[in-house]
């Protein structure tokens, strides 16, 4: 990408350039050279064909002009990406964006291995990284057309599913927590049992994500949400299963706006989609329970399958240049990994502990986990639980 933009500034200076030449010529010709017309001939050609090379050098294929213009495919979170930065990133780089969403990392995972073809970029949790790393599905980057890598917090780069960023770029990180409505949930809720609490029956939903809601049955009961020995998840079950009668729908994708209508008092979710709908509702507040919750960050990486790869990275390094980095995070309200973007964006996303959460909350929270062969007990728990 970098290279497109400085090429494209170079067809700028290249430009100015000629202009200035031109103007020089006619006033210093010296003696001996072509009359005046044929000069201006000569001149004309030339910048007739340097206005043509500097064309076929801005197009986003260099020197592929002759094909037709690349579309990129991108598969992410609903309600995750800012439609003014990827129009911006189509009309500085012609390429064109195509954008496709899914709802939890399983069902991303369950596309990919169902063979879904024409997907260049995705957006992976952490622990789905190190999955798809494992499962071959990932292209390994080139970061010399990544620079705006070096603006990400020093603390988000090189974690445990992806050591030396080889595949996969911090975007945006999050928490875990209840989003509440404080006119109808008194007291606030402080634990995670409040999502047990009979008098809120049927005005409660669940993230429709089998990770995020055991590793919240686990934590509730002062277990790790990595936890893998059969008995713990069995028990973990038995509680989902308990409090099945309470829950309206397990949901990803719409919580926000049943939390807006009041249809919904109390819903497990991610920290940003929460503070949207306090945007449209002041009285939804988001909370993370005292027994903590999970941390996520979410990473932009290139399928190894992706026929774009360079236009992948392109998009990639736009997508964390601080400026447009600034205007996701207000947009999405999901802590920008440029630290360069918090410069950016307005103070009461900058400031706010619920968007950047302090250290001393962080403490509380845990990151998910590979589990390994474990995973099957949690699918079959889930598949279980949905079905039952
Ligand atoms: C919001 C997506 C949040 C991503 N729609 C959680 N990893």
């Amino acid at each position: 990408m970098k290279q497109a933009e400085e090429k494209s500034g170079s067809c700028r200076r290249a430009a100015q350039t000629c202009s200035l030449r031109q103007g020089q010529a006619s006033r210093c010709a010296p003696p001996g050279r072509p009359p005046a017309a044929t000069r201006k001939k000569i001149f004309a050609t030339i910048i007739v064909f340097f206005m043509f090379a500097g064309l076929a050098a801005c197009s986003p294929g260099g020197n592929e002009q002759s094909k037709a213009p690349v579309t990129l495919h991108l598969f992410t979170w609903s309600d995750y990406t800012e439609e003014t930065v990827v129009k911006e990133f189509e009309r500085r780089f012609g390429v064109k964006v195509v954008t496709d969403t899914f709802g939890s990392n399983e069902e991303l995972l369950a596309k990919l291995q169902g063979g879904a073809a024409g997907y260049d970029v995705v957006v992976p949790s952490d622990y789905m990284v190190s999955i798809l790393i494992k499962q071959g599905l990932l292209a390994e980057l080139d970061h010399a057309k990544i620079p705006n890598l070096a603006h990400v917090y020093k603390h988000l780069k090189g974690l445990y599913y992806d050591p030396q960023n080889a595949y996969s770029v911090p975007y945006l990180w999050g928490t875990t927590g209840i989003g509440y409505n404080a006119d109808l949930v008194k007291p606030p809720p402080e634990s995670w049992q409040a999502l047990w609490d009979a008098r809120y029956k049927g005005k409660i939903s669940l993230l429709n994500d089998e990770r995020e809601v055991f590793g919240m049955a686990l934590r509730a009961a002062g277990e790790s949400l990595n936890a893998t020995q059969p008995a713990k998840l069995e028990a973990a079950k038995a509680r989902l299963m308990a409090q099945k009668a309470l829950v309206k729908t397990y949901t990803s994708e719409n919580y926000d706006q049943l939390l807006v209508s009041g249809e919904v008092a109390l819903a497990h979710g991610w920290s940003g989609t929460v503070l949207r709908a306090a945007d449209e509702r002041p009285s939804i507040k988001y909370v993370i329970p005292k027994e903590g919750g999970t941390i996520w960050q979410d990473n932009l990486c290139v399928l190894k399958s992706s026929a774009h790869k360079d236009e992948a990275m392109a998009f990639i390094n736009f997508l964390l240049e601080p400026q447009m980095a600034a205007l996701i995070t207000s947009k999405v309200k999901y802590a920008s990994a440029s630290e360069e973007a918090r410069l950016f964006v307005p103070k009461e996303i900058a400031q706010n502990p619920a968007i950047y959460p302090p250290e001393s909350v962080v403490a509380r929270l845990e990151w998910i986990k590979d589990v390994g062969e474990a995973i099957k007990l949690y699918d079959r728990a889930w598949t279980e639980l949905k079905v039952k």
